[in-house]
């Protein structure tokens, strides 16, 4: 999907012209993957636009960073202002929120600890990541033949930009192959997550998914899934899968800001079907709770024209 381009863009604390947010080609990051990111979502509301869980994500931000040593000269409550900030300016009601810390012009050893910390925030409209039709019937997915790394060879738990060259090997062997997305196994053989979304499997009335000790990014849409799912009456259980559980799965579905919540229908070629009554469920609901309009979530809200 293009990218939908917006006026401004967030630099390093000035908004300049979308088409002026240029970096050096000896940015540090461009060679070595050492920077740190997030996707976020702002969506429409009676209230004007909303971010979901803006400070949730800013605080994983920070995290990641924490996990490189790399010290983002900007504090919590500086990153979810300039996001607002910058969705007010470009006047959007709904978009994808790019924030990326990243290492800039001047070293270029692999000692990250001397170069400069440079940070940026992009708006831009963007639709759903695996499509429309994704979201209504699903999606077909392969396991990938790339292993999920092993959190003592990079941290997994960190949103690092040079980790998505995994995520991306899997994405394109997954689509040569004539598959939507791939599910990635980690070195044990267990059921990590996607590319770039969580997993969730539905077995006998409960919801199944792994631990963050698979390797999984802890994911926000997870997290929020999880509280939707338990106020709805389902048990929500962190166990570890084996592809075989997918394969037997009543129903499966993946989540993440980018994909919102979209089922999964079938696995290797192994139908599971149409969406499934409680898919569909926790779909509406977190739906509506984005949209402001479930009462119960509403401090996961967080409004830009205050
Ligand atoms: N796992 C991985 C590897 C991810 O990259 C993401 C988010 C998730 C899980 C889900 O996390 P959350 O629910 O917090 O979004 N992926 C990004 C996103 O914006 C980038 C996708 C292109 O959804």
């Amino acid at each position: 999907m293009p990218i939908d381009k917006t006026a401004k863009i967030w630099m390093d604390g000035e908004l300049v012209d979308w088409d002026d947010a240029r970096i050096h080609v000896l940015t540090h990051t461009l060679h070595y993957g050492s920077g740190v990111f997030e996707g976020i979502r702002a969506y429409p509301t009676a209230n004007g636009p909303a971010v979901f869980r803006l400070t949730d994500h800013m605080r994983r931000l920070l995290q990641s960073a924490h996990f490189f040593m790399m010290d983002l000269p900007y504090s919590l409550e500086e990153l979810v202002e300039a996001t607002k900030e910058t969705i007010r300016v470009n006047d959007v009601e709904s978009c994808y929120i790019r924030p990326i810390a990243y290492l800039g012009y001047g070293e270029m050893g692999l000692n990250p600890l001397l170069s400069p910390v440079n940070v940026s925030i992009a708006v831009w409209p963007w639709g759903t990541y695996l499509g429309d039709e994704a979201l209504k019937h699903g999606v077909r997915m392969k396991v990938s033949s790339w292993r999920r790394m092993d959190p003592n060879v990079n941290p997994v738990a960190a949103k690092g930009t040079g980790i998505y060259i995994n995520s991306s090997l899997a994405k394109v062997e997954a689509l040569k192959s004539g598959y939507d997305e791939a599910i990635l196994l980690n070195s044990h053989g267990f059921v990590a997550e996607c590319t770039g979304e969580n997993i969730f499997v539905v077995k006998d009335g409960a919801l199944l998914t792994p631990p963050l000790s698979s390797g999984a990014l802890e994911g926000v849409t997870r997290d929020s899934v999880t509280t939707i799912a338990r106020d709805l009456g389902y048990e929500v259980h962190e166990t570890n899968l084996l592809r075989t559980d997918l394969y037997c799965a009543d129903e499966a579905f993946l989540t993440g800001t980018a994909a919102e919540i979209v089922p999964m229908r079938s696995v290797d070629d192994r139908e599971i079907g149409e969406p499934g009554e409680i898919t569909r469920k926790i779909q509406e609901t977190y739906f509506a709770t984005v949209h402001g309009e479930v009462p119960q979530y509403k401090e996961w809200l967080e409004y830009v024209r205050e």
